[in-house]
């Protein structure tokens, strides 16, 4: 069996309207008609007005109608989200664990997108082919196991992930859960969408309840109106170095005011999307008109109507935006007609500067100012408006007799939106410009990009409009700078071949010589002609899948099928090796790097050589270079773990704040696990990576005091004092016996609640659900 592709045609072809399907109508209108009596049962509880996410929150408890409050920062609620969505990096091995439930069908509407395992190299059609031979074991079994358990398939060139579940499932006022952080995306739409790891995706799909700690509430009030230069993804950028990357730990961000209104959909898309990177459980906005354009224009007329008959509800409550102070924990207050365009990086997205600043900025810290690429697109900016306003400045380069000076290149973030840009010109225009564009995917975001030289590993600098900038993420290459920024700055910079290049203050020579200004760019929200597409690239699964077989060769180096871990044995951790100490920033690339690697996601024994190899090690300062304390030498990560593993000596890896910040991939979890680490103590951990951990039963530790870090040395030998006696809200214990034979004993906390402690005797959360001690 082979995958048929999304066949890219031209726009002159007779046109099908394939935007008239609207997907999972009954569950909304189901989800709508509870919605009124369940917002009132929780003001009950609460005793007082709501906000937009108390109100989703409430409205999908799995319990049915609230009957008590729950405690933000402190309670475990049990949830049941309307739908589930999956990427196929991470599908692979949330499917590979449901396979094991049992299950016949998944509970709720569920989606596989195709859209990481594209290599940008030569532009769409050729790249999109490529891809499909080189994957096509892949995409064979995602599309067959999607076929199998009712779970609908958008093929390879169907676009991202988040792109395609704004235009077509996200609806006001829904939760959602999906494999990977930026399903976050939804949030633009009114929903409370959450990244999640595969086994959390896996459990719902399976119908069972999905577990969050209830969230603190973050309250950004938006006021004034954009204009000139700056976009909605300016917002976030802002908000990225007010809040930094864990600064939305824990939290639902949710905007509101006069600004938010005046923001588009897809905008208010971007700044939920980026709310990953501020590390946000996520982030929402409330209904209104620009959502209600957008499910018009992208053919969900019955959504709108649907939605416009609630529509007090799926908002918050007047009194709350009114006093925000009284109701939310924190409140920002940003102003949009003062906010100025923003460049964030290099290697994190937290660091933001102004573009008026970006000159002093530069020469400070020695970034080269060249513009070597600018990119746009990817999930967090590839709407329609994004692209139409980054097409007016592409125009200016022609009519300006300007030549860019650096490379460039699109992304687009589905086929409906491609199809419609092309049908209205803008591809002929960013041709003219001499763009790439690459296949409706995600390409140099996940650093599934050929880039020509990146081996020689020069400093260089590079601009995008994607939302991560960690090290080596695009290209591999250590040395090059990401700057994020807006898709009409990226596009300004990639003219000017110039990181401090301000196109509301400063000219351009263009070819003749003259000085040149570039006009701030404008475009519309939605198309005017509407959206289009030939063909999409869905397909429908089987009404009945009994008889779909799903086929895992055992050699295939691609696919592995799982073998449970082993349980605990009831006894502490004792005589236990540091496998490695992080120093600094060590995010799920860090940990799992994707790249070339993402061809192995759904094989666990090739991908665990990957383990850890871009964590710097604290005592050499080296990656991928750490002390094996049988032989003394060093080496990998991977090997000495293996090592270990093969002499049956137990490990932890120690790291530092916002350990396992980034992707929602579980491989960051899993891995180490399968190679036999017993625990991983940090200062502090990032979200979905905790609950990672958890339900693959490793131990999840932070230090009581975040100075012991300090404490821990490279010949130390760990022991568990009291594990035995493993329970909710009580410290833990360790033994440091340091090379010396002094010891000292440090406490280590935990967030593990009672059902997640039976995770970890179990070897797991899937091996409770394999014995059938789980319904
Ligand atoms: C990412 O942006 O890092 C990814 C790739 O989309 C990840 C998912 C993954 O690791 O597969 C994410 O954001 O969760
Ligand atoms: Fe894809 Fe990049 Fe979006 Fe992740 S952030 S889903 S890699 S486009």
């Amino acid at each position: 069996m082979t995958v048929e592709i999304a066949v890219h045609s031209r726009p002159n072809k007779k046109l099908l309207i394939t935007m008239s399907k609207v997907f999972d109508l009954d569950m909304i209108k189901a989800v709508y008609s509870r919605f009124p009596q369940r917002v009132e049962a929780a003001r009950n509880v609460t005793g007082k007005p709501l906000t937009l996410t108390e109100k989703i929150l409430y409205t999908h408890l799995w319990s049915g109608d609230a009957k008590t409050a729950s405690e933000r920062g402190k309670s475990y609620v049990d949830f049941a989200p309307d739908r589930v969505a999956m990427q196929d990096a991470t599908a692979q091995m949330a499917l590979l664990q449901f396979m094991q439930a049992g299950r016949k069908k998944v509970a709720v509407p569920s989606t596989v997108h195709c859209d990481h395992l594209i290599q940008a190299r030569v532009g769409s059609t050729q790249d999109l082919t490529d891809a499909l031979s080189k994957n096509n074991e892949v995409f064979n079994f995602l599309s067959s196991i999607s076929n199998k358990y009712g779970i609908g398939f958008w093929k390879p060139g169907a676009g991202i992930i988040h792109q395609v579940v704004l235009e077509n499932y996200a609806f006001p006022g829904g939760m959602m859960i999906g494999t990977d952080s930026h399903t976050v995306n939804a949030g633009g739409l009114g929903m409370v969408a959450i990244g999640v790891g595969g086994a959390d995706a896996m459990d719902v799909m399976a119908g069972m309840a999905w577990e969050l700690k209830f969230p603190k509430l973050i309250g950004i009030k938006l006021t004034g109106k954009l204009n000139g230069w700056c976009s909605a993804k300016d917002v976030i950028l802002k908000v990225a170095g007010i809040l930094t990357v864990k600064g939305g730990t824990g939290c639902i961000v949710e905007y509101f005011g006069e600004g938010a209104q005046s923001l588009s959909c897809t905008g208010k898309g971007t700044i939920c999307n980026m709310g990953a990177e501020i590390g946000a459980t996520t982030s929402t906005f409330g209904y209104d008109d620009s959502m209600e354009r957008y499910l018009r224009s992208t053919g969900r007329p019955e959504v709108a109507d649907l939605a416009n008959a609630i529509r007090e509800h799926l908002t918050g409550d007047t009194e709350v935006y009114a006093n925000p102070e009284k109701y939310f924990d924190q409140v920002i207050e940003i102003n949009l007609s003062e906010l100025e365009p923003h460049l964030n990086g290099p290697f994190t997205p937290d660091l933001a500067t102004p573009i008026s600043k970006m000159k002093e900025e530069a020469a400070k810290n020695n970034w080269p100012t060249k513009v070597e690429v600018g990119l746009i697109g990817s999930c967090t900016n590839s709407s329609y408006e994004d692209i139409a306003r980054s097409a007016s400045l592409a125009k200016q380069v022609i009519a300006k007799n300007l030549k860019p000076k650096a490379e460039f290149s699109i992304t687009p973030g589905s086929e409906v939106v491609r199809y419609t840009i092309e049908r209205d010109g803008f591809i002929d225009t960013f041709n003219e410009m001499g763009a790439t564009v690459y296949a409706n995917a995600c390409g140099p975001c996940i650093g599934m990009w050929a880039r020509v030289g990146a081996e020689k590993k020069e400093k260089n600098t590079i601009v995008h409009s994607f939302n991560r900038n960690f090290q080596s993420r695009n290209d591999g290459n250590p040395n090059t700078l990401a700057f994020v920024a807006s898709p009409e700055l990226t596009t300004a910079l990639a003219i000017a071949g110039d990181l401090t290049f301000n196109p509301i203050t400063d000219t351009l020579v263009n070819e003749k010589g003259e000085q040149v200004k570039l006009d701030p760019p404008t475009g519309d929200e939605l198309p005017t002609k509407g959206f289009d597409a030939k063909d999409p690239g869905y397909q429908a699964p089987a009404e009945d899948g009994s008889a779909v077989e799903v086929n895992v060769a055992s050699d295939s180096e691609r696919l592995q099928l799982l073998a449970p871990f082993s349980d605990w044995d009831g006894q502490n951790i004792t005589g236990a090796r540091v496998l490695i100490k992080a120093k600094g920033k060590c995010t799920t690339d860090h940990i799992s790097m994707a790249g070339q690697w993402l061809r192995f996601r759904g094989h666990l024994d090739n991908i665990a050589n990957n383990t850890l190899i871009g964590a710097t090690n604290f005592f050499n300062g080296a990656q991928n270079s750490v002390k094996n304390q049988l032989t003394g030498a060093y080496d990998e990560v991977p090997k000495v773990q293996r090592a270990y593993k093969a002499a049956g000596v137990p490990t932890l890896v120690v790291g530092d704040q916002n350990y396992g910040e980034g992707s929602s991939r579980e491989h960051a979890a899993m891995q180490p696990r399968h190679l036999g680490v017993r625990a991983i103590l940090v200062k502090s951990f990032a979200r979905i990576h905790e609950t990672n951990l958890k339900k693959q039963g490793m131990l999840a530790l932070t230090f009581s005091n975040e100075a012991d870090y300090d404490k821990i040395q490279e010949n130390d030998m760990v022991n568990f004092t009291d594990l035995v006696s493993f329970a909710p809200e009580k410290p833990l214990h360790l033994e440091l016996v340091h090379e010396d034979g002094s010891k000292e004993t440090i406490a280590v906390n935990h967030t593990y609640n009672a059902q997640q402690i039976e995770w970890f005797k179990a070897g797991g959360a899937l091996n409770l659900i394999r014995k059938g001690l789980v319904q």
